[in-house]
Order: C-alpha cells, then structure tokens, then sequence
C-alpha cells in the first residue's frame, strides 16, 4: 500500500486507487451506501432479481439436469445473491456456489450465514483472487460466473476491457456470465447517488485518509479536506476526488515520503462508469462475448447481462 500511495500521489493528477476504500470502516460504510435512498443501483439489482429471478435461474441453468457450478466473484455479504441462489434452489437446479474473495473472513462470514439461511445449498468458498480461482477450478461441470454490483463500473475502460477478455479465455462453450451494469440515465440521478444529502459518501471517501493516517502513520488534517464528485455523460463516467481545501504538506513517515498539495488540488480516488446497451454489446463481442439476455427494471436504470463464449 505505502509503494501505490507514494506513486499515486507522485502522478499529476495525483491518484489513489479505490480498492483502498474497503477496510473494516470503509467496507462498513459501503454497506451504508447501499442503504441510502439516493444510492439506487443496489435496491434496483434486488429487484431485478426478486421480479425476474425466475427467468435469470432459467438463462444461467441453461440445460435442465445438468450440475453447474456458480462462481461468484467478489461476493461480499451476498444479499443480492442470496435471492437468487433461493430461486435456483427453488427450481431444483443442480449448483454448488463458490464465492470469490481474497478476505478469508469475509468468505467465512458469507458461509456461515448461508449454512442458516439456506441450509441445503452446497457452498465452496474459495479465498484467492478473481484469475487464480478461475484457472484453480478443477471441474468439468459447466460454470456460471457471477460478477454483480456493478463493479465492473470501477475498472477504466482498458482495464474493463481486458479484464472481459480474460474472464472469456477462462469460459468453455457451456458456460455462462452474468455481470450487472449500471445503466446510463438522468446525469442528476446519478450524481446524487454519488454525493448524497446525509454525508455517507463523503465519509466513505475521506476513510482513504484516515486510513492512511491509521496504517501508514501519514498526518492527513481531515477538516483540511472535502469530498467532490462529478458525472460526465459523454463518456459515462462518475468520477470522485478528494479536495485540498488549502495549500499544504502531508508526511508519510513509513513510506519516507512527504507530499505537497496546492490549494484546491484534488486526488483522483475513483471512476464509477455507467453504461448503455449499445455500449454493452459492443465490450462484450470485442471480448469474444455475445449478449444472450439483458435483465433491466422497469425504469431501465440498472441491467443484469447474460453472456455467452
Ligand atoms: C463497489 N462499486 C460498484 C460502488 C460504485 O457504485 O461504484 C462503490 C461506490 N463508491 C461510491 N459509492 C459507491
């Protein structure tokens, strides 16, 4: 961390990469995100699932009978999956889920709820990252990857797209892909999602500071700091910074590393790309991919994507 900080805040713009963003506090306050009524990609994901969780079980368990393995990557506390893994039990699909994350304890956590709310589901979780447990995965049934949340929007376009394109080099001809996008819309809707009136946010992105101070022993002065956070509709791209609200020096006594900003200068922390359909089925035959379903709700504000090798 204190290598990535110190060349990311060596760059112009300077830059802090949002996987930082989830320790114990921030992963806390995400959860908080998802709750918040401004914040709609979540909820709508969740309905997508409950009202057309029938219709996904179908496209995802392609030939009836036939035993798959559901590999679901960065799964956190699994809520969303959870509807989803109950309407597949409930149509007698033949699965074994296997949750991907590279936090143990979250994997852990996840497990132990699923044994009490669906007991008799089997579980495999796997603690790696999302291309060890892909290559890792030692079975002939065929498998349906799961990347949901719209996290595929935290990637910039390259990386997105070589990130598609490696996810379908690890796909045979009977698997599947279901990733959910966000969905372009009303810039004002999305903006607000991203800057919402009770300050949730805001906290969410200062965290990066504090834990910067916590772990890296920096002295970042919080109240000499402000969230900001801007859509742009041409390319899709929500994009939060951290604002110097005065000119000044932050040590990093650990990385042997102090760091000058100007007043009003920002730190770049994170892209959350929003997507429309024309786009999807652009990225996904680039990568090899062909768009079998595309689940939306009723407002088309969110889609769960079913893709095929
Ligand atoms: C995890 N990811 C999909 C969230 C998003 O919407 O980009 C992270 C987030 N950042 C601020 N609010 C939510």
């Amino acid at each position: 961390m204190a290598a990535h900080v110190r060349e990311g805040l060596s760059r112009l713009p300077k830059t802090l990469s949002s996987m930082y963003f989830y320790d114990d506090e921030g992963s806390r306050l995400f959860q908080q995100i998802m709750q918040l009524p401004e914040y709609y990609p979540t909820r709508t994901e969740m309905a997508i699932f409950t009202e057309q969780g029938a219709a996904i079980g179908q496209a995802l368990a392609s030939q009836p009978g036939q035993p798959f393995r559901l590999v679901e990557l960065g799964a956190g506390d699994g809520s969303k999956t959870k509807v989803l893994l109950q309407e597949l039990l409930a149509q007698g699909a033949d699965f074994t889920y296997a949750p991907v994350d590279i936090s143990g304890g979250a994997l852990a956590g996840l497990a132990q709820s699923l044994s009490q709310e669906l007991p008799q589901l089997r579980v495999e979780p796997i603690e790696a990252d999302y291309f060890s447990a892909l290559a890792g995965l030692h079975t002939h049934e065929p498998k349906v990857v799961l990347f949901l949340g719209s996290n595929i929007g935290n990637f910039l376009p390259a990386d997105r797209q070589e990130f598609l394109q490696q996810l379908a080099s690890h796909l045979t001809p009977a698997d599947r892909l279901l990733i959910g996008f966000d969905l372009q819309k009303d810039p004002r809707i999305i903006r607000a999602a991203y800057d919402d009136s009770q300050g949730v946010t805001a906290a969410f992105n200062l965290n990066l500071l504090h834990r910067f101070n916590r772990e890296l022993g920096a002295d970042f002065d919080l109240t000499a700091w402000e969230h900001y956070t801007d859509y742009d509709p041409l390319s899709g791209a929500v994009r939060s910074f951290l604002v110097s609200r005065r000119a000044q020096t932050v040590q990093f006594p650990e990385a042997d590393f102090a760091c000058r900003f100007a007043a009003w200068e920002v730190i770049h922390t994170e892209n959350s790309y929003k997507f429309s359909r024309p786009q999807i089925e652009t990225m996904a035959r680039a990568a090899g991919l062909r768009v079998q379903h595309f689940f939306t709700d009723e407002r088309q504000y969110f889609a769960d994507v079913v893709l095929a090798p």
